[in-house]
């Protein structure tokens, strides 16, 4: 039966043997088995998960599609491996390897009388299988989100004069991870005030003030699967001008949304967002892009950016996320993740996107 190793094996090309899969992230994705530390060969015949003692008995267990190999020595067990199955040329992955890691691994295959192939083959032959999510895949993102919404709608009630942006990102993540979080998707974002403007801000113990903005960037993850979602509240009141930027950004992402579907170009996607915000009078004060693809990686392809030409298709995930951003004012950014079909897309968010005011 068909799975990601032997998918990967039968897209190997036909100058290669093998390809040695060392990130994190491609190896679990790969076999399941999460580890700091490991070296996984695909070949034709079979793959081969080099593991140390740390990790041999749980990747026995937990590895799938691939048999474990406990090593001592990685340069003795790894010239094994290449000369009893008579690996010639093995692929790398060209973005996984610091400078040191890559210089050892080439001198072993050398010895070994093997090519590493250093481009970015490999990360392409993965990446066009990540990049498609399956039901199952798609199942944990939904159950990553639903955790992040179920914290969410909690925290918020702590919502008061002089509560700090740190502790709300705490609850935040108590609550996520007391619900079935593996961990939190990335260093939770929750910004009030004035730093509502610096997209990628850092929650500190910033006060919220009656009148503010309350901006949460927050996701958990999911058997490792990530989730991703902003919403913006108003603590008190919001004045008029805060509505007025907040109307224009929920027009923009629901204008985007609209646009997804199967066959559309990225960049279309941005341009639904980005021309109902400038046509707002809002120009330049949305800095990033539109959107990105989401899953064992919370940043992975495709990158919906204004001069992308790449083409979506049913079973990507990616987020629709614009922004509006008045530096030393305010700003606010509405996030969902989407799931793209043939027709639409499905969005993977439940929670209301009106303003809500505490
Ligand atoms: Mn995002």
């Amino acid at each position: 039966m068909a799975n990601r190793i032997t998918t990967l094996s039968m897209l190997l090309p036909k100058d290669t043997d093998a390809a040695l899969v060392i990130s994190q992230t491609n190896r679990r994705y790969l076999t399941d088995f999460v580890s700091s530390l490991g070296y996984l060969f695909v070949t034709r015949s079979g793959a081969f998960l080099l593991v140390d003692s740390r990790y041999e008995e749980a990747a026995k267990k937990q590895a799938r599609n691939c048999e474990v190999i406990l090593f001592k020595k990685l340069s003795e067990t790894m010239k094994e491996l290449i000369t009893q199955k008579k690996l010639r040329r093995i692929l790398l992955e060209g973005s996984a390897f610091t400078l040191n890691e890559a210089a050892m691994i080439e001198k072993i295959f050398t010895e070994a009388g093997s090519v590493a192939v250093k481009d970015d083959t490999l990360d392409k032959l993965i990446g066009r299988q990540r990049i498609i999510k399956t039901s199952d895949e798609i199942e944990k993102m939904r159950r990553a989100q639903r955790i992040t919404e179920d914290a969410f709608r909690e925290t918020i009630k702590l919502i008061n004069e002089g509560v700090t942006e740190k502790e709300l990102a705490l609850d935040l993540e108590f609550r996520m991870r007391r619900s079935g979080a593996e961990a939190v998707s990335f260093d939770l974002i929750v910004l009030t005030g004035s730093k509502t403007s610096m997209p990628h801000g850092v929650p500190d113990y910033t006060k919220i003030r009656y009148g503010d903005f309350v901006l949460f960037d927050i996701g958990a993850t999911f058997e490792g699967y990530h989730s991703d979602m902003t919403r913006t509240v108003a603590y008190g009141r919001a004045d008029n001008s805060q509505r007025r930027i907040y109307d224009t950004v929920l027009k923009a992402q629901l204008a985007a949304i609209e646009a997804v579907r199967e066959g559309v170009t990225c960049g279309e996607v941005d341009r639904a967002a980005r021309s109902y915000i400038d046509n707002a009078g809002y120009q330049g004060l949305f800095g990033h892009s539109t959107g990105h693809g989401v899953g064992v990686e919370i940043h992975e392809a495709p990158s919906v950016s204004p001069e992308s030409s790449f083409e979506l298709k049913s079973g990507m995930v990616i987020t629709v996320e614009p922004g509006i951003y008045v530096p030393g004012k305010c700003g606010v950014r509405i996030e969902d993740m989407v799931v793209v079909t043939s027709d639409g897309c499905i969005d993977l968010a439940l929670l209301p996107k009106e303003l809500i005011v505490l």
